[in-house]
This record gives C-alpha cells, structure tokens and sequence, in this order.
C-alpha cells in the first residue's frame, strides 16, 4: 500500500483513539467534559439563531444527534488530511492540524460552565494520544514495507487499531455510564419529604375511557424534555448546593439535605415551551413537589429595586422571571415530580417551576443558584437570542384524536385533546367540524387553575373528508386568538386544526 493511502487509514485511527482516550479522561472527573460534547455546547452557544432553527425544524429531537455526527464528520474528514499529510511526509501539517483541533477543543472545555484550567486536560491528552498513536503506526507501517510481507502486517495492524480504538471507546463509555448510574442509584436511594398537606387524589382519568386523549399527567417517561445540555448534567447531591445571592440583605447556601428539611408543597402544574408549535407537544402536566420559592427569597430578604429572579443551571443556562409573579403564585424549587424523585433529565436535584410563564424564561433544572436582580441589569439565556423577556404562557387548545391525515371508518368516535391557559384556567372549550356552527366540548376536570384541561366531544361522522377545528377560551372569558402568530419571540397563537378522511 502506498504511504498516502496507509495514512488515511492511520489517520482516523489515530482520531478515533484519540477522541475515545479524551472522552474516558472526561469522565473521571465530573467537571471535565469529552471534548466532542464541549465543542458541541459552544456549537450551540454560538450557533446563529436562524440556523438553529432551521436544524431544529429538519431534524426536531435529533437535532443533537445532528450535530454530534457534524462534528464526528469533521474530525473524521480532518483525520484523513492528518494521516495522508503526515504519512507522505508533510508532518508539519499533520502536527498543525492536531494542534489546533486541540486548541479549539481546549478552549471549548475553558468555556464549559463547570470548568476551571483543568478541564483542558481531556483535550490536551486527546491530541496527544492522536499524535502517540499516529507515530507508532506510522513505525509500523514502515516496519511492514520494508520487510515484504506487507499484506498480512497490515491486516493484523488494521484488527489491533481497530480493537484498540474499540476497546478504549467502551472502556470509556462504561466509566461515563458508571459515573450516571452512580448519581441514579443516589437518587433512587433518596426519600422525599412529605408535604403538610397532600394535595387530594386525582380524579379518574378521562383518558382511560378516550383512546388518544393524552393523560391528565404526563408519566415522567413521556415528559417532553428541551434543553441546551447536549449531555444530562449528573449532579450528585454531596457536591450540589443552593445559593440565593445578589440584590438580598441575607445571601445564605442550602444543602440537598437542608432543602429536603424545610417545609414542601404539591403543585399540580403544566409547563410549556415557548417553541410549542400549533398542536404540538412539548407541553406536560405534573404534580410536582418542592419549596416555596417566595418564602426563600423572603428570608434572604430581597431588595426593593430587584425586579427579576434569576435562576442559573449547573449547565451554564439561566433563566430569570418578574419577582412579582411570586405574589400570590406558587413557584417553587422542585425536587419530585409525579411522586418521584425529579428525574435527571427534569433537572435532578432540584428545578425551578413557575406557574403560568413559559419554561425558557424560568424553569431552570439542575438549579443551583437564585439570583435577585433587575431585568435591566441581566438577561436570561434566550434573551439575547431574540426571545422576549417576560413571556407568559398564552392560551392553546390542541386536538389529541383523531390524528391529521387519519382514514377513519364510519362510526361513532371521540374527537378529544386538551387546552391550557395557566394560571387563568379554562373556562370553553369549542370545536367546530366542516361547515357546521361551533360545538361545545365537554370538559374533563379542574384539578387547578395551573393545569390543563382535557375536553372531547362525540362525532358520528358519514364518509367525507372534514377540517377540524379547536378553540378555548380561558377562565378570564378571553377567547384564544385565532390569527397564526409564530411561535418566536414569545410563543404561538392561533387555533389547531386537522384533516380527516371518513371512508
Ligand atoms: N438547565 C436548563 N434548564 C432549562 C432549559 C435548559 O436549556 N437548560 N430549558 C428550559 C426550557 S426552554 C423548557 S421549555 C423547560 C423544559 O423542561 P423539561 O425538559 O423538564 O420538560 O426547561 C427549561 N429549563
Ligand atoms: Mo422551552
């Protein structure tokens, strides 16, 4: 084999062992992070806002899967120029690149929100080892060349890189999954607190009797998840701590055991993402249990000009809402959710839930410090991305069943879904079917003016194909706007509707 064409295959071997060497080096220290998923963080740091949403439009949940192959691609792509500059002699090149690649993932690391100079480390050794690597290959390949039985040594070369590079990248990956279920097993072991009063039993589940009604509660599993973490953050307990600081006479620090002592409430609560398209699902309703969020504020006592609460995330995001939305709300610190421990991937230990206002601007998981401040001082994450600042959740109404684009047979069936409007409630829900005058759907119950509401209504259809249309009119008597509204800068408006075909 010629040197070029043996260097495009040292080359990402070389890659490869150096990437799974920096992704196992990560995961010893819990700051550290592999250096793909750094600069995959800075990515979205930095990404324009239109191209995100571009990404996020073509590829929805696998946007991050998107941009981790991204990444891959490039390395692999600069992996081939690495082994075929370096194995024809160009080795300055070769060392250039890999220097830089590590420069730009050292200073990704530098820019992680846990990171201190030592968290260069993952970068440093994984460039290192691409070099290490690159050099005894190249030895080898030499080695084989020159004593004529080249075919055979080269095989044999191939099969020890490749389990090499296998081995290294499991080895890594077990240590990472190691490191996670450490933090599940801890947080399995823990016991919620109980609140002083239990919230009552939830009613009988209407969606138990109306097939494709989605659940009064959301199972945890099912529950729409949106971050910027391209990583679940896995905070252990015994190093997490609650800091509420800035415009307060009393700053003070809570341990995980010192928020489990205080007093805790359930909330029964809808949250919402602000991206939620018309008839979309990144919205969920839970019963959650947690701290009341006025009462720490009000014993760190706040200062009268701080007009924003400022929740940062151990991640970096941060997101912050009016203090006057604590009067008479009942925002907390969440720490279970649906009679579980919060899920790591809700923001395990603990998360902000504010009733009533979009999550980007306030439900802050992996939570560890409230800050008091103004709104013209800071801005949350999504702020300086174009997103409003105050952003109240708005009126919606979506059709769960039937679907759009179904084929349905003759007969009676349910047309059913949900509507929300926290913490105004829903007083009318209304669906209208083709040509015909609005009907009003029955609604399932109001366990909280913080919840969305279930309705359906029975339709018996004969063959033909029908539009199907949804509007809800909140606990205020003010109906939800039908006019298309997009769903940037501060949330969707507009009524749902779908096609079915009745055969
Ligand atoms: N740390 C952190 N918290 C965050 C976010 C985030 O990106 N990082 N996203 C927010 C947004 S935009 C929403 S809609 C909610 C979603 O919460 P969920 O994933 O539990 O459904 O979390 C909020 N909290
Ligand atoms: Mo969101």
């Amino acid at each position: 084999m010629e040197n070029k064409r043996l260097g495009s295959v040292f080359g990402p071997l070389a890659m490869v062992a150096g990437v799974s060497i920096g992704h196992f080096v990560a995961s010893v220290n819990s700051n550290w992070q592999s250096p793909v998923i750094s600069l995959g963080n800075r990515i979205i740091d930095y990404v324009p806002p239109p191209v995100k949403k571009l990404v996020i439009n073509l590829f929805g949940l696998y946007d991050k899967v998107f941009l981790i192959g991204t990444i891959l691609a490039v390395v692999f792509g600069l992996s081939l120029v690495v082994g075929r500059a370096y194995m024809s002699g160009k080795r300055g090149v070769a060392y250039a690149i890999i220097a830089a690649m590590s420069v730009a993932a050292s200073w990704a690391a530098l820019l992680d929100a846990r990171s201190n100079l030592f968290s260069v480390v993952p970068a440093i050794i994984s460039g290192g080892t691409t070099l290490y690597v690159l050099r005894w290959l190249s030895q080898q390949g030499s080695e084989s060349v020159d004593s004529g039985v080249e075919i055979s040594r080269r095989d044999v070369l191939k099969a020890v890189g490749v389990i090499g590079a296998v081995s290294i990248a499991a080895t890594g990956a077990a240590k990472l999954f190691a490191q996670k279920a450490s933090v599940q097993i801890e947080r399995i072991k823990i016991a919620l607190p109980k609140p002083l009063k239990y919230l009552p039993n939830p009613p009988v589940d209407p969606a138990l009797t109306t097939p494709g009604l989605s659940p009064l509660f959301t199972p945890n599993e099912d529950f729409y998840r949106i971050d910027t973490s391209l990583s679940i953050p896995n905070v252990s307990t015994d190093d997490w701590q609650l800091e509420i600081v800035g415009m307060v006479d009393n700053p003070f620090t809570l341990s995980y055991q010192e928020l489990l002592a205080r007093p805790v409430f359930e909330l029964d609560g809808t949250i919402a993402c602000v991206s939620n398209e018309i008839g979309g699902d990144l919205v969920g309703n839970a019963r959650w249990l947690g701290v009341r969020l006025d009462d720490l504020i009000r014993e760190a006592g706040p200062s009268a000009d701080a007009d924003q609460v400022m929740g940062y995330s151990v991640d970096g995001f941060t997101a912050g809402f009016p203090v006057a939305t604590l009067d008479g709300g009942d925002a907390m610190i969440a720490i279970g959710m649906n009679g579980e421990t919060l899920p790591l991937a809700h923001g395990f230990p603990a998360r902000i839930i504010v009733p009533g206002i979009y999550g980007y601007v306030s439900a802050v998981k992996w939570l560890t410090r409230i800050e008091l401040t103004r709104f013209d001082i800071k801005h949350g994450y999504w702020i300086s991305r174009g997103w409003s600042e105050r952003a109240p959740v708005k009126t919606a109404s979506r059709i769960d069943t039937p679907f759009s684009g179904d084929q349905l047979p003759v007969g009676t069936r349910a047309i059913a879904g949900v509507a929300w409007a926290m913490i105004r409630g829903i007083s009318k829900v209304e669906v209208k079917i083709g040509d015909l005058p609005w009907r009003e759907a029955t609604l399932g119950p109001e366990i909280a003016k913080t919840t969305w509401r279930q309705w359906w209504i029975d339709w018996s259809p004969k063959k033909g194909n029908y539009t199907i249309t949804v509007r809800a009119t909140d606990g205020d008597g003010i109906l939800q706007p039908q006019a298309y509204v997009a769903v940037d800068p501060n949330g969707a408006e507009g009524w749902h509707a779908i096609n079915v075909n009745v055969v």
